[in-house]
């Protein structure tokens, strides 16, 4: 049983709906970020960087603990011990790895300055707030050209997809007011009609 700590941010459901999906059960702890529990003492021994998500995994490699943060990390280690959702094809993981690594730094970096300079920055500039947006969508639309023909980032569905949709989710807003992105879209429905990506959205309601 891994036990996961988790926000309801796209970080934090990137790390539940990865463990649904690749069907490792999981006990659930809300870290109240609003209330500060990331600093307390005891969050800071299993995540010294004071940052959700985290997982705890007793029965890691060879059967040695686990501790593990960063999302898309935790999206990989679910993938690797389920032996789920990296393809086989060596052109087609590299490909996986590859869109993994772009939500991590652009998709999921840029939402992230977003929400800090929307909510947390102690100086507002509407300028800012409108270009780091217009970088967010610029990276969603990277991703909706890669979906063009193709069902998911990999051809078929792979750590990327599952990395990227919270991300997708929780901007629905600033998608539809943007308008297009089709492709990106249709994924996004299919993405949402899966069992796992629901029960993990779930996770931290
Ligand atoms: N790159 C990290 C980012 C983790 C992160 O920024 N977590 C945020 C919530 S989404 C957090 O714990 N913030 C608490 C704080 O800044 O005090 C990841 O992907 O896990």
């Amino acid at each position: 049983m891994i036990d996961l700590y988790l926000a309801p941010t796209a970080n934090g459901l990137r790390a539940a709906v990865a463990l649904e999906e690749c069907g490792l059960p999981c006990r659930v702890h809300k870290v109240d970020l609003g209330k500060g529990e990331q600093r307390t003492a005891s969050f800071l021994a299993i995540n010294p960087s004071g940052l959700i998500p985290v997982i705890v995994d007793e029965d890691g490699p060879d059967g040695r603990p686990v501790t593990l943060a960063q999302s898309c990390a935790i999206v990989l280690y679910a993938a690797e011990k389920s032996g789920r959702f990296l393809p086989g094809d060596p052109v087609a993981r590299i490909g996986a790895l590859e869109w993994l690594f772009q939500v991590a730094s652009d998709v999921a970096g840029t939402s992230g300055t977003v929400f800090r300079l929307e909510n947390t920055a102690p100086e507002k500039s509407a300028a800012n707030v409108a270009y780091f947006r217009q970088r967010l969508l610029t990276f969603f639309a990277d991703c909706d050209r890669r979906l063009a023909g193709q069902d998911y980032l990999a051809g078929e569905i792979s750590v990327a997809d599952l990395a990227l949709y919270p991300n997708v989710a929780l901007r629905k807003a600033m998608l539809d007011e943007a308008g297009g992105l089709p492709n990106l879209q249709r994924w996004a429905a299919a993405m949402a009609a899966r069992d796992g990506v629901r029960k993990g959205m779930a996770a931290g309601a």
